[in-house]
């Protein structure tokens, strides 16, 4: 960070300090050198306004923004005489609305997109997973046996559709909510119903003179929630599994190195599979790699980065960049011919970074334009037009290069894509798959707990630094780590993806990782994947021995590092589904309000789970572990103990005790 000190006093942070990742280091120090700004320098420029951080300030309606006085926050109303505890709720409920709105918009895309390709108006894609398909159809009750798998495609997208515009009732997804935590909902009146109506009565609750009890607003603004992680989330997840391929163990390099300094460098950035999927079959269209031979490459090299990235990592093994705060340092390299975006997670501050380089810099999706950016718009029905353009607007920068290109050399190996699916035949087999290996291990206690390390990296906190801290301390305590997001690049850039990372862990976890040949850090894949620790969890619950509901489990989530709203929305559908959620960084609420200690002690006593908050990763993953412990001593876990196998008769007297 450059900090102004004083008036002509300028003091330069070490990039040291910015940063945990060497290449995207190497990169700000040369941006530094060519006169190019960044998101790690503009930080310091930009302090965040303290009244809003604490989320003290209310811009509802134009009498205002009032602010509030965060040292007093019971010391003033708004004009209209909106507490400290209103504002904040409110504040909170569009938080968690925009981010839901991202995640339910990204699935409901998939969703038309699978429709549309079951109709067969699509030949560019195709169902990859009839499996799954059948799998997710029997499991919403729709019949599969006998039946063409376009029919049965069709008939799910309607019901999925529900999970978007069903006015009452329960989403379609809530049938693989355990049973206890599905009543815990019932009981509270947060069952979601469809994603346009929660939307759509939060943004009104949230406004100027409507709800104005945060006891009443929490209600909605979870059930708003829920509907992105069992809703809109979980759609994606499955759709795009079923379009593109459910992910299963591959090998992926990550880090700048990727880059090939004689060859074509495409990079995909954003959040939705699509594009990338028909741009891996642009760069291998015999036209195209003549085209690009002829401009004197060796040949195209497509790289992905952020979620877009993860989505085909997961999937295909394609090599991954970098995360959300490497986007503008990877353009330092000079090496990038064309960065093509989607959704989410863009940043603008991009488009220049790009010109100063040359890069083509491209949009592709009607809803996100950037400012002086090159937009080509991807049509599903016809997506090789925009795909084949961009790698052409690429091979034209190749020729044209006009700066030096210095690629830090960096790559780093691992193993990515562990869906849900995947876990369950990883340690039950194929004949049978189950969880019942995992569950019996954290019951004999070589397993402590499970961990859901996920979200965004941040020009607030020293890039990965707490990703990869926190995970190398719940390892070592035997916790296994489930990771997405921006969070598996941290962890893939720190080697604890790989099966070697065993050395990393507590005896228990390293003889379970050794035993199986898996890292101690499962890759998931894109924020949106989220869901599958939802899946992954319920599983846990109906396999048996550790409780009843997602509360019972001695499981946590963390956010380390996170800077978007979606992480948000992400956080409060784990709290609301029952799981003690730890962010860092920054959090919208003041201590000692009454909000504040619903969200972080209130929300646990309905039988939910509950928000944590701490800066140091030591310290998240001390709470994260005393929350597991807690967890296994109502279980009546907490000495280790080997499980004992009981014959039928011994099962039976259990079960009539
Ligand atoms: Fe101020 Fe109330 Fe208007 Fe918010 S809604 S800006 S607190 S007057
Ligand atoms: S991209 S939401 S920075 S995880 Fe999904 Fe990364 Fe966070 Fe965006």
């Amino acid at each position: 960070m450059i900090e102004v000190k004083k008036a002509g006093e300028v003091h330069i942070t070490p990039v040291k300090d910015l940063t945990a990742c060497d290449s995207t280091a190497q990169m700000i120090e040369k941006a530094r050198k060519d006169g190019v700004v960044t998101a790690f320098d503009r930080a310091a420029t930009m302090k965040p306004c303290p009244i809003g951080a604490d989320s003290a300030c209310c811009k509802h309606c134009f009498m205002g923004p009032c602010r509030l006085n965060p040292n007093d926050p019971y010391g003033k109303v708004g004009v209209c005489g909106a507490t400290v505890d209103t504002i904040q709720a409110r504040n909170f409920g569009r938080t968690v609305c925009a981010g839901t709105a991202a995640h339910v918009d990204h699935g409901m895309v998939m969703l038309e997109l699978f429709r549309q390709v079951a109709l067969g108006n699509i030949p560019e894609y195709s169902i990859q997973d009839a499996e799954k398909l059948h799998e997710v159809a029997a499991e919403l009750g729709i019949a599969t046996e006998g039946r063409e798998n376009k029919d049965i495609a069709l008939d799910l997208a309607e019901v999925l559709e529900r999970t978007y515009t069903q006015l009452d009732g329960e989403i379609p997804f809530a049938k693989r909510v355990p049973d206890k935590t599905l009543e815990t909902w019932r009981k509270a009146g947060i069952v979601p119903r469809g994603a346009m109506r929660e939307i759509m009565e939060l943004m009104h609750r949230t406004t100027m003179g409507v709800d104005q009890d945060y006891l009443n607003l929490i209600k909605q603004i979870s059930r708003t929630a829920l509907v992105d992680g069992w809703g809109g989330s979980m759609v994606a997840t499955e759709i795009s599994d079923i379009l593109f391929g459910t992910p299963k163990p591959v090998q992926a390099d990550v880090n700048m190195g990727v880059l090939k300094e004689r060859q074509v460098n495409i990079i995909i950035h954003g959040h939705e599979p699509n594009l990338f999927d028909s741009m891996l079959a642009s760069v291998i269209d015999p036209a195209l790699v003549a085209k690009a031979k002829a401009a004197g490459a060796e040949g195209i090299n497509l790289v992905g980065m952020c979620c877009s990235g993860l989505e085909m990592m997961n999937r295909r093994g394609v090599p991954h960049a970098g995360s959300f705060m490497s986007t503008e340092a990877v353009l330092v390299t000079g090496a990038v011919d064309a960065m093509a975006v989607d959704v989410q997670c863009i940043k603008q501050g991009l488009a220049s970074v790009a010109d100063c380089y040359g890069t083509k810099f491209i949009t592709t999706n009607s809803r996100a334009k950037i400012e002086g950016a090159l937009h080509i718009e991807f049509d599903e029905h016809d997506p090789r037009f925009c795909t084949d353009l961009i790698v052409e607007k690429a091979i034209e920068r190749f020729q044209n290069r006009k700066h030096p290109v210095v690629i830090p050399p960096r790559v780093d190996a691992g193993v990515h894509g562990f869906s849900h699916e995947y876990i369950n035949y990883m340690l039950g087999g194929i004949f049978r798959g189950s969880y019942q290996p995992l569950n019996d291990n954290i019951i004999n206690g070589r397993i402590r707990g499970v961990a859901g390390v996920v979200g965004c990296t941040s020009a607030r906190t020293k890039q990965d630094f707490s990703h990869v801290e926190l995970t190398k301390e719940l390892i070592k305590n035997n916790v296994l780590v489930l990771v997405s997001g921006c969070a598996q690049i941290a962890m893939a850039k720190a080697g604890l993806c790989t099966p070697e990372a065993a050395h990393f862990c507590g005896q228990g976890l390293k003889e379970v990782c050794e035993a199986v040949g898996m890292p101690p850090v499962l890759g998931l894949g894109a924020c949106i994947d989220n869901s599958r620790i939802l899946t992954a969890a319920s599983e846990m619950v109906r396999t048996g021995g550790l409780g009843q509901s997602l509360a019972d489990l001695p499981v946590a989530g963390c956010a380390p590092e996170f800077m978007s709203e979606k992480a948000i929305a992400i956080g409060q559908y784990f709290v609301a589904s029952g799981v003690f959620t730890v962010f860092g960084v920054t959090f919208p609420t003041m201590e000692k309000t009454k909000f504040h200690e619903l969200l972080f002690k209130g929300l646990e006593e309905q039988g939910m789970g509950k928000w944590g908050f701490a800066k140091d990763p030591h310290e998240m993953a001390r709470l994260m572990i005393e929350h597991i412990d807690k967890k296994r001593q109502a279980l009546g876990l907490d000495k280790g103990r080997e499980r004992v196998l009981m014959d039928m008769a011994e099962r039976r007297a259990l079960e009539t005790a």
